[in-house]
């Protein structure tokens, strides 16, 4: 089984739309949608209408607590599926791509990270300052932690891995960036990236800040003390053409 973990707030207008894209990805493969929702609005009550249609989906809803790497820890904790993925729920990480991450998983892949900064991948037109933004926190990551300097778009929160790979992780929640810790944190052999396009948000807000690009920074410091350094990894990349074989 598939887990699919999808952190929201306030994210009411994607989630239907999220929801049937999903579906039609992954027919033919068993999956559950967990959603860890911390909404200030009416997202929970329009999950729980989609779920009445979708029985796959399953909602956890938290008053006392919020942030996006608890939300997503939260997710893995309670998933049920030999692999697990996470996924933004605004629609800038397209669900197709979740069947061609669950095509590398079964071929042999421990971790499948897409990627936009490879051939057939896409920024989806950032502008110069998000560019700027998403580059230098990517390379900074890179200076900090030697583990990620093989995955070319490590700092997303588009991914799937073994369950696996976190079983005897010490995951901290600090931070945005939940990947970045699982990346450092996990148990895994072989990464496969596989290219993706990128997005614009269409419905909703971005709740990217100052704070988020604090809380990274802190989250590498933090990191570079405790990584995993026994870990040994490849990386295999894949072409578009690999990615559609068997189509
Ligand atoms: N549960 C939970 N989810 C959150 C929280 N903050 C953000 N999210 C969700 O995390 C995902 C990523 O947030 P975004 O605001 O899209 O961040 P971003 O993609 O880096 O920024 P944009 O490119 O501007 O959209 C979305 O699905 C949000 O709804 C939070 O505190 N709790
Ligand atoms: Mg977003």
């Amino acid at each position: 089984m598939l887990s699919v973990v999808i952190p929201t707030f306030n994210e009411g207008k994607n989630i239907r739309n999220l929801v049937t894209q999903i579906d039609d990805a992954l027919k033919g493969i068993d999956y559950e949608i967990l959603f860890v929702d911390d909404s200030k609005d009416n997202t929970p009550e329009i999950i729980m209408e989609v779920a009445k249609d979708y029985p796959q989906i399953r909602m956890e809803h938290r008053t006392n607590e919020s942030g996006l790497a608890t939300a997503v820890l939260k997710g893995f904790r309670l998933a049920k599926g030999d692999y697990m993925a996470c996924m933004d729920a605004d629609l800038q990480h397209p669900p197709i791509v979740l069947k061609y991450m669950y095509k590398a998983m079964e071929a042999g892949a421990d971790f499948c990270i897409p990627s936009r900064l490879i051939p057939g991948g896409d920024d989806g037109g950032l502008n110069w300052y998000r560019k700027f933004v998403s580059g230098t926190a990517r390379k900074i990551g890179q200076f900090m932690l030697p583990c990620l300097r093989k995955i070319t778009d490590p700092t997303s929160g588009l991914f799937m891995f073994r369950r696996e790979v976190i079983e005897n992780a010490d995951l901290q929640p600090i931070g945005w960036k939940i990947m970045v810790e699982v990346l450092a944190m996990g148990t895994y052999s072989k990464v496969t990236e596989i290219p993706y396009k990128f997005q614009q948000r269409t419905e909703g807000e971005s709740k990217l800040s100052g704070k988020v690009t604090m809380e990274y920074l802190k989250q590498l410091v933090n990191l570079r003390k405790r990584y995993n350094k026994a870990n040994k990894y490849t990386v295999e990349t894949w072409s578009t053409e690999r990615m559609m074989q068997g189509e």
